[in-house]
């Protein structure tokens, strides 16, 4: 149960002039914690407004500070949600209900007054997958069904949070209010949330983006995990782009209940970057610098669970290169008054996937996750520790693990111990190679744009883009295994278009057409697609990947810099001979590894051909019709 105010003041968990239990000119607050003096009339009048629809007990205005993470730990902590993981430090693990352990795609809709407003509309009967549209009237009815009263008995909790750095022109505020304290000690990791983003808000033009959540209650009433309550037969994800509104219901899990991140950033950030002008994409950021001291920053687009955090935070092979961390999952990019492409990673934290996160995969991250953080359905050690698939075995010496349902488990079981889709949270400034830029308000600047995906045959380690169009049809034509980041099962692969297929808030055509666009802005970076999983026919890797990737950056970072170190070949700039560098690399299959088989390569584009006529229809550009021609066309004649 949450401490009354005064319980609350003896106790000493908040100093009096933060928790005077006072109660607001409006009806309906009574403030429980934190400031509502410094809420703005349009903060308070959205708050009025989703108290009056989901009639929690008591309002708790987060000032996002430690006394507050405490006081929700201890709540947490006693409703069993969350267990302390006493082998590091500040560190927690939560286990979600079973029926709550990823996006839900199939449940997220946008709605526009229009259909075309939000997705393709093609003259093909298949389902589309580039979004779901809802007509406002069923918005409405969705959230009528869903959250009157949806809050009773528990705490509305009211997150003030800035995507980016707080003040700078880059950045957007959103207002979060949820009845989920894990969520709120989520979103203080993975956003900069509390006080200084309502004195930002004061000051500034006021605008927020309005973003509901209640984890909900079954309709039987019923929690089957009162520890992790949500109500997954009616989870529901909905964004009004126009209203710059989210709505959030049924689910506590990463990307649908954490609302800055997929919803905000990416939804709602494309909808406002096609607006003003610039991009949000689904990208990590890095920047390198070479042995002789020169640095760039690359943007990479890969689908979830492909390795965005393992190559954001890469350790080099290559002698004299350094790798630094802007970001792991998000850019916003915009052209600055030079005409130079800008970047802000709009997060403050990773919400990685931890399975096959280790000591030899990503030493970075091993350093990084090991405070103050939250761990969800990793499994646990009996001394107080996480582990999952991947993590090194000695781990495992002298302990019993407890697997991310709850139960004892052993290696023999064949189960997973810990979730595909287990994560970790943890603070972005805690990565030892955290860029010294990654908070620079201005942005850093882009020199190669890369895309990316799992394709275990065909497509070779590295390829370039003729120029920005035949960039942005590689973007538009990306395939990758399946993953468990959502709901989708099986190795299938996917179209999933600039990794941002569950992530497009507006029509994919008229997002292609705003790609096209980006080259009368300003200097357009080289565009590059990478493949780190190309198998042989055996069926093992044929390259190492993780630090041994730096040997393409390194190529990537030539080409950057105009050596002409390239050949033509039918699908775009192969690495011409000997210009990779392979010193001190045994047993690479360069052949196979660049191997661009004819059968392959027209089956590859006849997918794309059928990809693009049954899901974007009369909204592709013509530019980017015309690069499918020219492909076919060069296939042909391999
Ligand atoms: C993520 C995802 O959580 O892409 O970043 O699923
Ligand atoms: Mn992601």
């Amino acid at each position: 149960m949450l401490l009354k105010g005064a319980q609350l003041l003896r106790c000493g968990l908040v100093s009096p002039h933060r928790n005077s239990n006072f109660r607001l000119t409006c009806r309906f607050l009574s403030i429980q914690y934190g400031d509502a003096k410094i809420l703005t009339p349009a903060v308070k009048q959205y708050v009025e407004k989703c108290v009056e629809l989901c009639q929690p007990e008591r309002v708790h205005i987060c000032d996002g500070t430690e006394v507050e993470s405490k006081l929700l730990q201890g709540i947490m902590l006693k409703k069993g949600t969350i267990i302390p993981l006493p082998k590091y430090e500040n560190c927690w693990l939560a286990r979600t209900n079973p029926a709550d352990v990823a996006r839900v795609e199939g449940k997220t809709f946008i709605s526009t007054d229009s259909k075309e407003q939000t997705v393709p509309v093609t003259e093909k009967a298949t389902p589309g997958m580039l979004g779901n549209w809802i007509a406002e009237k069923d918005m409405q009815a969705a959230i009528k069904e869903r959250f009157p009263g949806c809050m009773k008995g528990r705490t509305m909790y009211v997150i003030p949070f800035s995507m980016g750095p707080v003040g700078s022109p880059l950045s957007k505020i959103g207002i979060e209010i949820t009845d989920s304290p894990y969520v709120v000690e989520s979103m203080k990791i993975m956003t900069r949330a509390g006080n200084p983003v309502l004195n930002y808000l004061q000051s500034g033009d006021g605008q927020f983006v309005k973003c509901l959540h209640s984890v909900g209650t079954p309709k039987s009433g019923v929690q089957a995990m009162p520890s992790w309550p949500c109500d997954p037969e009616r989870t529901i994800v909905l964004h009004k782009p126009a209203e710059n509104e989210i709505v959030s219901y049924g689910s506590g899990y990463g990307g649908n209940s954490l609302l800055g991140k997929k919803c905000l950033a990416l939804r709602i950030g494309s909808t406002i970057a096609k607006r003003e002008g610039w991009l949000a994409e689904h990208m990590l950021i890095l920047g390198i610098t070479n042995p002789q001291g020169k640095k760039i920053y690359i943007a990479a687009a890969f689908p979830s669970a492909c390795g965005k955090t393992n190559l954001a935070m890469m350790t080099p092979t290559l002698p004299g290169y350094k790798v630094e961390c802007v970001g792991d999952d998000i850019a916003w990019m915009k052209f600055d008054n030079k005409g130079v492409l800008r970047a802000i990673n709009p997060e403050n934290g990773f919400f990685g996937v931890a399975p096959g996160t280790s000591r030899a995969t990503n030493p970075i991250a091993m350093d990084t996750i090991f405070r103050n953080s939250v761990f969800t359905n990793v499994a646990s050690t009996s001394d107080g520790g996480v582990y999952w698939e991947g993590m090194e075995k000695d781990q495992l010496k002298g302990v019993t693990v407890t697997d991310w349902l709850g139960k004892l488990w052993s290696q023999e079981s064949g189960k997973p111990a810990a979730h595909p889709n287990s994560r970790f949270c943890t603070p972005a400034s805690q990565c030892p190679i955290i860029d010294p830029a990654w908070e620079d308000s201005e942005g850093v600047p882009i020199s190669a744009i890369l895309f990316g995906g799992r394709r275990p045959s065909g497509v070779p380690l590295v390829y370039e883009a003729r120029d920005w169009k035949h960039g942005v049809f590689i973007g538009a034509a990306m395939r990758s295994e399946a993953t468990a980041a959502a709901e989708f099962k099986g190795k299938v692969i996917m179209h999933d278009p600039f990794a941002m297929r569950p992530f497009f808030g507006y029509n994919f055509g008229d997002y292609l057409g705003h790609w096209l666009s980006m080259e009368q802005r300003g200097q357009v970076p080289k565009i590059f697609h990478v493949n780190w999983f190309r198998k042989s026919s055996e069926g093992k890797f044929l390259w190492p990947g993780f630090g041994e990737n730096s040997r393409v950056l390194d190529w990537i970072f030539r080409r950057v810099e105009g050596e002409q170190c390239f050949e033509d070949s039918p699908i775009g700039r192969l690495p011409s001979k000997n210009s990779l560098n392979l010193d001190s690399l045994e047993n690479i299959d360069l052949d196979q590894l660049f191997d661009l088989p004819k059968d392959f390569w027209e089956q590859e584009v006849a997918a794309i051909e059928r990809y693009f006529e049954e899901q974007v229809g009369h909204h592709l550009p013509g530019a980017v019709a015309e690069e499918l021609r020219e492909l076919k066309a060069r296939v042909a004649d391999m």
